[in-house]
């Protein structure tokens, strides 16, 4: 009995694993996420689908969709991609050159990916702002995208600890009581998890589908809105399976400077 419940909780620490969520991630990381006039205008966006503070890379076959959008204009970037290689896997890099004061937000739509362990595809829509050359209206301009988080809080300029709100929107509408995942980008895995509990922070959207979160540190910060939709595509089987649409938005947060 006693080698049976030794085996039975050694095969529960093995695949115990599932019940800490692997989150994947879509990334989304432009170089900077303000441009200001003394800086180059050519910047650079990683695409990528990860997971973030573990650092452990994914393929990312071509998206989708990659553009701009800034006030009324959207600019298709697909053919700027290239292929490149982020934590040792696929991913892929676009350039942008800003050439007049706005707000930019890069997005990508990835093709669905089968995730064959929990019998479904994950798509997640992916984007961040960039505000240049001091401009600053309509940092909370929607792409319109499936899945999509639209920032309550100035998405850029953020120090770290401060409160970020965002609403996310499912299909047009409001995501009410949704999963919320939140990552932080761990370059160089220099920060540690306590435990496996501590890898992805977690809350839900309000009725409304509003979602606020403090980053306790400073660096790139990765918010996830799950959405799930039956019998949405079909799967390798030839039937309908679900898909997990995930509205990723990317927001930088910046250490206070305090001169000595
Ligand atoms: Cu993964």
């Amino acid at each position: 009995m006693q080698r049976f419940f030794t085996i039975g909780l050694g095969l529960m620490l093995v695949f115990g694993m599932v019940n800490f969520s692997q989150a994947h991630f879509g990334i989304i990381l432009p170089e900077k996420s303000m441009v200001m006039q003394e800086d180059k205008p050519e910047l650079e966006v990683t695409l990528a689908f990860l997971h973030p503070f573990e650092q452990k890379g994914m393929n990312l076959v071509k998206p989708r969709r990659f553009g701009v959008q800034s006030g009324k204009s959207n600019t298709d970037l697909l053919n700027t991609l290239q292929e490149t290689q982020v934590l040792g896997k696929q991913g892929w890099k676009g350039v942008y050159t800003i050439k007049k004061p706005g707000i930019y937000a890069f997005y990508f739509d990835p093709q669905p990916y089968w995730e064959p362990a929990e019998e479904k595809f994950i798509i997640h829509q992916t984007k961040t702002y960039v505000a240049a050359l001091g401009g600053e209206e309509d940092w909370d301009q929607e792409v319109g995208l499936k899945a999509e988080i639209i920032p309550l809080t100035r998405p850029f300029g953020l120090y770290a600890g401060n409160v970020f709100r965002g609403v996310a929107k499912f299909k047009g509408k409001p995501a009410g009581g949704a999963d919320v995942e939140v990552e932080y980008w761990n370059p160089g895995n220099k920060v540690t998890a306590p435990n496996e509990y501590f890898i992805m922070q977690k809350l839900k959207t309000d009725e409304n589908g509003v979602f606020t979160f403090a980053a306790p540190k400073a660096g790139w910060w990765g918010f996830s809105v799950i959405n799930e939709e039956k019998d949405s595509i079909r799967g390798p089987d030839g039937k309908k399976k679900k898909a997990e649409y995930g509205a990723v938005l990317w927001v930088q947060f910046t250490d206070m400077q305090v001169s000595k």
